[in-house]
């Protein structure tokens, strides 16, 4: 098959082809064979709206989802050729930030692989999120350029104007197949302009923030610590939305909608609250055709339905009315209306669209003007509905409904851990690639020796795998038999990266007072911090002083290391996440959503060190508490604290040595040696005098059931065992079962 589109291409045979010459041709041939699957073409579809969709490079992917990727594994290695360094010729698209855009990812896959009739709409960002660098310990941003003369893009012929207030552009319409796992292909709508100039950016990732049509499609969430840069996201959200709505009305009535029905023809979902814009967008284009506001607010939110994917108040967006006027005045007429209705209804401050400081409040117009609100595991759907949208769960609890989140095991398990794979089809056959569920039937052999040994086997091997890799890309030993224990994801305080960097801190001090870990343990971090978070950068900045301190001192450094490995992205998740053995999952209670790259280690085989939180909560129920390891206060306990505003981390820094020991190390003269002392200092007062997320409270506890784990560890067997359970029943988390209750609960599409 491949030789065949060698010869074609370049009238060469495979062996004679450069790495490159094979990753164009196959890029084509994926293209053409994803292009030939038929779309379900059912009347009703599915959008689904993101911001991002963290699609990670494509390659592998298509070729697992369109049933070739042994076929041309074999081909590829019999002339001589190996498809993982293919596959490194690929650029990754950076277009998403964390979870909830490789959630979007993940969902696409699932969507078509249901044969559920859907496709995502966003926005083409030529240079996605930043890619980090560290110079002298510090993130430093550059952008990502991913978009090549050939690759997974098509242009489309079509074209939809969008008015701004001072200027009107037109959406040009790309495409990217989404392939289902051996069903249909369906597309991923990406938006772009034409007059888009990288050349702006200048010195890492500045650029004029006023020149829109040079401007708008450059970067994912370019930097919003001013006004022009919060302006050029309601830009950037409106020209998706608006080309959105205008293809979906578009494909509507070309199949016969009248738009009085629209809800039978099309059903949106709402990614949080960036594309809230879609709903008076709507309003306005249904009022176009004719239809008057009041039918076209009821259309709309039968047709509408929105995803809450964080409780953190700062990140529901509010978007001050004169920027609204000032980018989309149009919009402002329909959103009074909105807001009056509401007033007219409620008598409830809390509940209004627009508050007293004039300010819109996206999430309150996806609530009133959407038929279903869900959270995305089930305690955070029980916090939204019992307190942080209490007041809204009262007015409307028919529309609360809890979906959670999942992953899609083609990429997170048959791509990234092939030899896993091999062993699960091995003892259960292959019937749970298409049912996860089935992966409960490993629980067969949970006492057979032979079976644990292959598991530690395997996991042995993708450790020596990520050690080579790391080697090659970063320079970087790890040490193959240490204990692997990772927490990668975006940097936040609320994730607290910054208790993990504490324990090490404490663990150096025990290693330097005698008390050395039976068996080595090596650190692994990944985490980009957005470019205005300061106080994300400055732990960042600590993690890599530590890095540095432990390497140079050889009292420690047989013990312990500490690695972060830089510009963390899908690629490198495929990597890190088989060769885990411990996952931090280590949120405060509360305050992560769902997480969903807890789910991936789990399927990987890797133990859960974490918080009761987010889906660490249901990963817990799952397994058993023999087989995850829970610490910290329980989210009950944090809101309360939060309410009564009890909280003083003086007090436990003035009665815990341990705590004090470990926060004034930050800045002792060997952590001053090597780092900036204004960073260090202000994360060190940070801690000090505020600790917002609470990570003081947890300490003693987090120290004390990871020396627990690791103990544990040394037990091989008995670790087996709880792999073993973990990848047995990780079944729950597929996304094609969130998919299945998203089409059942909200879409009704099947
Ligand atoms: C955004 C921002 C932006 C500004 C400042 C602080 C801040 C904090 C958090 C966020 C997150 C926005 C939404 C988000 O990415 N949520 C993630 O969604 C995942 C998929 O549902 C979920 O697994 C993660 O727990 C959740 O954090």
């Amino acid at each position: 098959m491949v030789e065949e589109v060698m010869k074609k291409s370049y009238n060469k045979s495979l062996k004679d082809c450069s790495n490159e010459e094979i990753y164009f041709g196959l890029l084509k041939m994926t293209k053409e064979m994803a292009a030939d699957k038929v779309s379900n073409e059912g009347k009703k579809k599915v959008y689904y709206v993101s911001a991002e969709f963290l699609i990670g490079k494509l390659l592998s992917n298509n070729l697992i989802n369109l049933g070739v990727f042994a076929d041309v594994k074999k081909e590829l290695e019999e002339a001589g050729k190996d498809i993982t360094e293919i596959e490194e010729i690929e650029n990754e698209p950076s277009l998403g930030n964390g979870g909830l855009g490789r959630l979007a990812a993940c969902f696409l896959d699932s969507i078509a692989t249901l044969g559920i009739n859907g496709d995502g709409i966003g926005i083409n960002y030529h240079l996605g999120l930043f890619q980090q660098v560290f110079e002298d310990r510090k993130q430093k941003e550059y952008p990502n350029p991913w978009i090549t003369e050939e690759s997974w893009l098509t242009k489309r012929d079509k074209k939809y104007k969008v008015d701004f207030r001072y200027h009107t552009v037109e959406a040009s319409l790309y495409d990217i197949a989404v392939t289902g796992y051996e069903n249909r292909t369906n597309q991923l709508h990406l938006f772009d302009i034409d007059s888009v100039d990288e050349k702006i950016v200048k010195d890492g990732i500045a650029f004029d923030k006023d020149d829109i049509e040079k401007n708008l499609t450059l970067f994912l969430y370019p930097d919003d610590s001013d006004e022009k840069g919060q302006i050029l996201r309601i830009y950037q959200q409106y020209f998706m939305v608006s080309a959105g709505a205008q293809l979906i009305l578009d494909e509507c009535m070309a199949k016969g909608s009248n738009l009085h029905d629209l809800a039978d023809y099309a059903a949106i979902q709402i990614n949080d609250t960036h594309p809230t814009m879609i709903i008076p967008e709507l309003i306005r284009l249904l009022m176009e055709h004719g239809i008057c506001i009041k039918e076209a607010m009821e259309i709309v939110s039968n047709v509408c339905a929105y995803t809450n994917h964080t409780i953190l108040a700062e990140a529901l967006e509010k978007w001050p009315i004169r920027f609204l006027e000032q980018v989309v005045p149009q919009l402002m007429p329909i959103i009074y209306a909105l807001d009056n209705e509401v007033r007219a209804k409620y008598d409830d401050k809390s509940v209004y669209i627009i508050d007293d400081e004039q300010r819109v409040h996206m999430a309150h117009i996806d609530m009133h003007y959407g038929h279903s609100i869900n959270g995305v595991a089930y305690l955070h759907t029980e916090i939204l509905k019992n307190s942080e949208l209490n007041n809204f769960y009262k007015i409307y609890p028919e529309k609360f409904n809890n979906k959670t989140n999942g992953i899609t095991f083609r990429r997170w398990l048959m791509h990234c851990n092939e030899e896993l794979t091999a062993l699960i089809e091995e003892l259960i056959g292959s019937d749970f690639k298409k049912d996860a569920d089935k992966l409960e039937d490993l629980g067969k052999f949970i006492n057979d020796d032979a079976v644990l040994d292959k598991v530690l086997n395997i996991k042995q091997q993708k450790k020596t795998e990520l050690a080579a890799y790391i080697k090659k890309t970063e320079g970087i030993e790890l040490d193959d038999k240490s204990i692997y224990d990772i927490q990668v994801k975006r940097l936040h305080e609320y994730k607290r990266q910054q208790l993990n960097a504490l324990y090490i801190i404490h663990k150096y001090l025990e290693i330097k007072r005698g008390n050395k870990p039976s068996t080595p343990i090596t650190f692994i971090f990944g985490a980009k911090a957005a470019p205005a978070y300061t106080i994300a950068k400055d732990i960042i900045h600590l993690i890599l002083c530590l890095q540095e301190i432990i390497d140079n001192d050889p009292e420690v450094s047989p013990y312990i290391k500490v690695v972060m490995v830089e510009n963390y992205n899908v690629s490198k998740a495929a990597k890190l996440i088989p060769a885990c053995d411990i996952s931090e999952q280590i949120s405060l209670a509360s305050k992560e959503a769902s997480g969903t790259g807890n789910m991936k280690f789990m399927l990987n085989g890797a133990i859960t060190l974490g918080t009761k939180d987010g889906a660490n909560v249901e990963i817990g129920d799952l397994v058993g508490e023999d087989n995850i390891y829970t610490f910290g206060d329980d989210s009950d306990t944090v809101i309360k604290r939060y309410e009564d505003g009890s909280y003083v981390s003086k007090d436990y820094y003035e009665k815990d040595s341990k705590i004090k020991e470990a926060v004034d190390f930050i800045v002792s003269d060997e952590v001053l040696k090597v780092g900036d002392k204004e960073q260090l200092t202000r994360l060190y007062n940070e801690l000090l005098n505020k600790d917002w997320f609470m990570t003081f409270p947890d300490f003693e506890d987090y120290i004390e059931v990871k020396e627990r784990a690791f103990k544990d560890y040394e037990d091989r067997k008995n670790w087996a065992k709880k792999m073993l359970v973990n990848i047995s029943k990780a079944g729950f988390f597929s996304s094609d079962r969130t998919i299945a209750e998203y089409d059942k609960d909200i879409w009704k599409t099947l």
